[in-house]
Order: C-alpha cells, then sequence, then structure tokens
C-alpha cells in the first residue's frame, strides 16, 4: 500500500484547484429563462430537431430523448428484460439475453455508436455495449428494437466499447479488466501472478451487415486496462486509438496502486495491417464459448447460438501493428477531431489535456523514435508525437467532443464544467458550468467526420440540488447548452433515464421518414402465427397446450377456452391482426409467472401460463386500444388432472 500516492493525488488536486479557484460551481445555475426556454420549447404537436439515443448505464438499456426539448419518447430495452413490452420475458425475445454463462436479465450499457458511413451519421443502427457480462448489441432504428447481440469472450468488462470504424467495418470492443485468459489450466492461477498471466484483449468485430456480426480478430495485449478508445478518421482511417491504465499492472487497491506512474498510454493500432496478417493466415484460432444471438424481422423470433472459436493475434509477436504513446496521467477518455489529425488524451488525474498530432506519430513511427518498449510493444516519445498541451482546462478531464467549426469541447469532472477550447491554438476560449459532476458530454454528431454541431449536452453524475427530491436515489441529470454561439450558454435541465454514459444525437430528419409503422401480416413468419380470425385454433401435446390466439379491436379469438388441467402448460401465441399504425394489444392472465406482453400490428408473441389451481381464470388486453379496450378479455377454464372435461374454444358462443 502506498499512502505517498494518495497524498500526492490529493494535492494535485488542491494545487489546481487553487489554480482555477474551486472544485464545485459556487452560483445557483439558474438561466435567463425568456431566451432559453424559447431555444428548448418545442409547441405541441411539433417535432424535435435532433433524435438523442442515451445509454442507461446500469439499467442495460437506452432512452431515446428528443432535443432540445429533452422528452423522452422511449426506453429501448438492449441489455435488460423491460416490463414495458416484454423484451426478454416473452418466449420469442428471451434468447436475444442468452450467453455463454446462461440467461442474463440484467447488465450495465455504458456507449452509444451510431452507425457511419465516410464517417458521416447513416441513421441505420445504434450499438451499444455490455459492461458487465461482455456483449455488443445492434439496435435498428427502423424499430427502435434490439435485433442483434454477441458475447465477447476473453473479455472481462467490456468498458471500452463500442467504436466504429469510418465506414462501420468494424465495431471494437476492447477489455476492461484484463485477466488470465485461454485452458482451465491457464486461467486457474493465483491473482498476484497478474504480470506474468493476466492479458487484456480489442476485439474487431465485423459490423456491417445486420445479424452478421462475428469477431474477424481478437487482439491479445498486455495485460492493463482499457477504459475508451476511438478510431480513426479521414487521413487516420485504418488506425484506432486506446486509452489504458493501470499500466502499473495493479491487482489491488487500484486508487492508489494504479496511479503511480505519471503517464499511462494510448495505444494507437494499425488494424488494416492486423487486417492483412489475418487474410494472410497468420491469425491463431483458439477454443472459446460465445453467444450470438439474433431476432429475425419477420417472425419476431430470436435464436441463439453458441460459437466455439476466435482468431487472435498477439500484438507482441507482430511489431507494426501496435504503438503505445504515453500519456499523463490515467487517461479516460481519447478522442479523434473530425479531421482524423488529432487524437486527445483526457487524463483524469492530470492538469493538461495533450493533443497528439497523427502526422507526428506516423514520423516518429518511421524514425524509430522510441523510449523503450512496454511489455514489448514500442513505446513512442511523447515529445515527439505531441502537438501541444493544452494548458489550465479545468480539473479531471474525461471526455471531448467537437462541433465542426474548430473547437472542442472537454468535460471536466472534478472542477464540474465544460471547457471550450481551439484545437488549432489549444487556448481555452470559454468554460460553463455544469450541475455537478459531469461525465460524458455529446455534441450532435461529436464524434463524425462532420458534426452537426448547435447543442451541447452533459450528462451529470451527480444532481444533489437541481429537482424535487425523491428518497435516497436522485434523477440524474442532463444538461443543454447553446454551443452556437461564441459563448456557451446552459438551455436546460433535464432528468434522465437512468444513468447515462456516453450518448449520440442525429438529425431527425435522417430516420423519422423511415421508421416501420406495423409488421405487415403477410410477411410475418412466425410458426405459431394465426392470420384470420377463423384460423384460430388450439393443439395439445401431450401436457403442452398450444393457443393460436388473435386480437384485433376489441376481442380475442378464442375468449372461451376449456378442457385445460393442472400440469398442462398454455402457450398463448397472440398474433395482433392490426394493420394499422399505433394499435398494439396487450396479452394477461391472471397468476402468470412469465409476465405479461404487449404485441406490435402484424407480429405474433407467446405467453407461456402454468396454472396452479383449478378454476376460471380470466385474461385481458393491457393496452388501451379502443373505446371498448375494457370489453377486451376472456375466461378460461383449468380442471384437475386427469377430469374428462374435452378441450374446447369458442368466440361469441
Ligand atoms: S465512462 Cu461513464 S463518465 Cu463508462 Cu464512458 Cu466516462
Ligand atoms: Cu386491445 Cu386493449
Amino acid at each position: 500500500m502506498n499512502i505517498h500516492s494518495i497524498v500526492r493525488t490529493g494535492l494535485l488536486f488542491t494545487a489546481a484547484a487553487a489554480v482555477i479557484g474551486g472544485c464545485k460551481p459556487k452560483a445557483p445555475g439558474s438561466v435567463d429563462t425568456g431566451d432559453a426556454a424559447s431555444k428548448v420549447y418545442v409547441a405541441p404537436g411539433k417535432h424535435d430537431e435532433f433524435y438523442n439515443i442515451v445509454s442507461g448505464g446500469f439499467n442495460g438499456q437506452m432512452s431515446v430523448v428528443g432535443l432540445p426539448s429533452g422528452r423522452v419518447f422511449k426506453i429501448l430495452p438492449v441489455f435488460s428484460v423491460h416490463p414495458e413490452n416484454g423484451y426478454g420475458f416473452s418466449e420469442e425475445s428471451k434468447p436475444m439475453l442468452n450467453t455463454s454463462h446462461g440467461f442474463v436479465p440484467w447488465d450495465d450499457l455504458h456507449h452509444i455508436a451510431l452507425s457511419v458511413t465516410n464517417g458521416e451519421h447513416d441513421g441505420r443502427w445504434a450499438f451499444g455495449n455490455a459492461n458487465n457480462t461482455p456483449r455488443v448489441a445492434r439496435v435498428d432504428l427502423t424499430t427502435f428494437e434490439t435485433v442483434e447481440i454477441l458475447e465477447i469472450p476473453n473479455s472481462a468488462g467490456n468498458h471500452s466499447s463500442p467504436f466504429v470504424t469510418a465506414n462501420t467495418e468494424y465495431i471494437v470492443a476492447s477489455s476492461r479488466f484484463s485477466v488470465p485468459i485461454g485452458d482451465d489450466k491457464s486461467r486457474d492461477v493465483p491473482i498476484n501472478t497478474y504480470k506474468e498471466n493476466f492479458k487484456g484483449t480489442v476485439s474487431f468485430i465485423r459490423a456491417d451487415k445486420e445479424g452478421d456480426m462475428h469477431i474477424a480478430f481478437q487482439l491479445v495485449t498486455p495485460g492493463v486496462n482499457f477504459d475508451l478508445a476511438r478510431a480513426g478518421k479521414n487521413k487516420s482511417h485504418g488506425w484506432f486509438f486506446f486509452s489504458t491504465y493501470n499500466t502499473e499492472q495493479a491487482h489491488t487497491l487500484l486508487e492508489v496502486n494504479a496511479s503511480q506512474k505519471d503517464k499511462d498510454f494510448i495505444m494507437a493500432v494499425n488494424w488494416k495491417k492486423a487486417e492483412e496478417y489475418i487474410k494472410a493466415g497468420k491469425g491463431k484460432v483458439v477454443k472459446a464459448k460465445y453467444a450470438h444471438n439474433v431476432l429475425d424481422h419477420n417472425s419476431g423470433i430470436a435464436t441463439s447460438t453458441m460459437k466455439d472459436e476466435v482468431i487472435q493475434l498477439d500484438i507482441k509477436e507482430f511489431p507494426d501493428i501496435a504503438y503505445m504513446i504515453p500519456c499523463p496521467k490515467s487517461p479516460h477518455g481519447t478522442d479523434v477531431d473530425p479531421s482524423g489529425e488529432y487524437i486527445i488524451g483526457s487524463g483524469k488525474l492530470a492538469a493538461i489535456i495533450p493533443v497528439f498530432s497523427f502526422t507526428k506519430m506516423l514520423k516518429a513511427i518511421e524514425t524509430k523514435d522510441h523510449e523503450g518498449t512496454y511489455d514489448g510493444i514500442p513505446v513512442l516519445k511523447y515529445e515527439s508525437v505531441l502537438k501541444g498541451e493544452v494548458t489550465k482546462p479545468g480539473l479531471g478531464p474525461l471526455h471531448t467532443e467537437f462541433d465542426g467549426r474548430g473547437y472542442a469541447y472537454t468535460s471536466m469532472f472534478v472542477s464540474s464544467e465544460v471547457v471550450k477550447w481551439d484545437i488549432e491554438k489549444l487556448e481555452v476560449v470559454d468554460r460553463a458550468p455544469t450541475y455537478y459532476s459531469v461525465g460524458h458530454l455529446m455534441v450532435p454528431g461529436g464524434p463524425t467526420t462532420k458534426p452537426h454541431g448547435k447543442y451541447l449536452v452533459a450528462y451529470n453524475k451527480i444532481t444533489k440540488d437541481r429537482y424535487l427530491p425523491t428518497g435516497p436515489e436522485l434523477a440524474h441529470s442532463a444538461q443543454l447548452y447553446d454551443i452556437s454561439g461564441d459563448k456557451i450558454k446552459l438551455l436546460l435541465d433535464f432528468p434522465t433515464i437512468g444513468e447515462p454514459h456516453y450518448a449520440e444525437a442525429l438529425p431527425a430528419s435522417l430516420i423519422k421518414d423511415k421508421q416501420v409503422k406495423f409488421y405487415p401480416l403477410e410477411k410475418n413468419s412466425h410458426p405459431f402465427a394465426t392470420k384470420s380470425p377463423d384460423a384460430t385454433k388450439i393443439e395439445r401435446k401431450g401436457k403442452e397446450v398450444h393457443v393460436y390466439m388473435t386480437s384485433i379491436r376489441s376481442h380475442f379469438g378464442p375468449d372461451n377456452i376449456e378442457g385445460i388441467k393442472l400440469g398442462d402448460e398454455v402457450y398463448f401465441h397472440v398474433t395482433n391482426l392490426e394493420q394499422d399504425w399505433d394499435v398494439p394489444h396487450g396479452f394477461a392472465i391472471k397468476g402468470a409467472n412469465t409476465a405479461e406482453t404487449l404485441i406490435m400490428p402484424g407480429a405474433t408473441k407467446t405467453l407461456k401460463w402454468v396454472p396452479d389451481r383449478v378454476g376460471v381464470f380470466p385474461f385481458y388486453c393491457t393496452d388501451f386500444c379502443s373505446a371498448l379496450h375494457q370489453e377486451m378479455q376472456g375466461y378460461i377454464r383449468v380442471s384437475p388432472a386427469g377430469s374428462n372435461v374435452p378441450l374446447t374454444y369458442s368466440l361469441g358462443k
């Protein structure tokens, strides 16, 4: 244990705090309401200008928010079951949450990556990461549904994920925690052999075709913690930049032991080179077990397939794939400016923001301008790669976004502010307080080659006094700023769903006219679909009873069922016959331990029900679908096991 480093870290903060005058903004942070209110006001019936896709953090979901209003449109389940629409409860959707560890109902989603073409938003997909049980998910932006999830083997804490290359060729996911990998024998090692036995991995997931995400190759790296990453763009397309910490390779009390060195690294990876080695057959095929889950659009049924291999390249054995760029100090975010020339490191414990030059990096590589090696990887000289440092930016820089007009915006966690600086001159030009302790920040299009600019949203970690209090847990908060002028102007506070980390926003015009309004019945390929009212039926297969049921305003068919016996397992396959936008029906039956379900127009969903007592049980629609919604109900009779009540069903008799 090293007390000195705690003291040192403390001193660093104190000294820097003195420089910029304290850690917490003091003013109450209200705004000139007249002006601000009109800028965020979206009149009733009018639409927002941007979709904001926001990670939910520990709720494992994404939320869909309008900007500038801050209105929440949807909570979109990705890695967590969702009572609102049966995701993870209906038989069709359960396989989406399958993993090599079995069914995982809840995870932690930190980062959003929107698909791009030529580095610009194309409005096809949103990707997100499961941090705990490592996975990457794809959300279709025409249905706002999770359509694909790929588990990542040899990863532990999929935090540095997902980040997308300029044409969505790859989604990249790296392991926050290094762990021993390989067979049982290589994995069963003492924790204090970290330095010898623990490895990091970086997975390049081919992601340009829906339903076909697969790990094209996995890089095996020194045992460090990967935090975040960004792809190169324009001139740096073909490269990837990863922030690392714990290059000390500590395995205990990291708050002290992983803060020893003045500099950790940004790892620069030439992924085009790695791709060449894979094409040339240099990869090593190793055994691995991980799930690939896909939702079929026409049947609405998810399937889960176990994969058993992954191709690896150990970066130590390929000296021209990876280089380490020293970066002060315990970097969190690393971001690449729209031109692709500048790579920004955000050292959580650093008092400056280093800006690296891609051109200088290439030169340093070419001239072997090294200052040694780290675990076999060349370390480039800090000064040789550095464009310069932004001095006195504030305290605790975490993340940087860009407005496309030559400015960068960095979030300062410790000093609770967003700081605007000139990318060429490296000068701070403005700063605005956040309330409080900002984590990520987001400019629409901020990570792309063509930022949309206009707004900035700060996602704050601490809310304290901003809203009416709600017991021990307070709402997390977003703050919307106008960045169209010289000065950053606070416009709006709005509470968020879960704990947002990263978010992205894209112009509504890119996707709003592409929305799926209903599923055409004729394309419904669900094996238990019932496409017309007269096709309803019930089939008994031993103890299994399958009810082919329909729902249409305002009845179920059939709505009277008899002949179910104790010990039966009843599957209600409910097809919503509506062919109109915005008419879901629900289905709920008393005592169902699996949940309820919600069925979109044209779709089929299955609810499993195992009755546990004799009687007559009602079922009903849970979504207020018409003036006669309360009449949308039925009864099912359950008799003792061995009774001879015949299986019958009817509607209107
Ligand atoms: S992390 Cu949360 S503030 Cu998971 Cu991207 Cu930086
Ligand atoms: Cu269908 Cu209410």
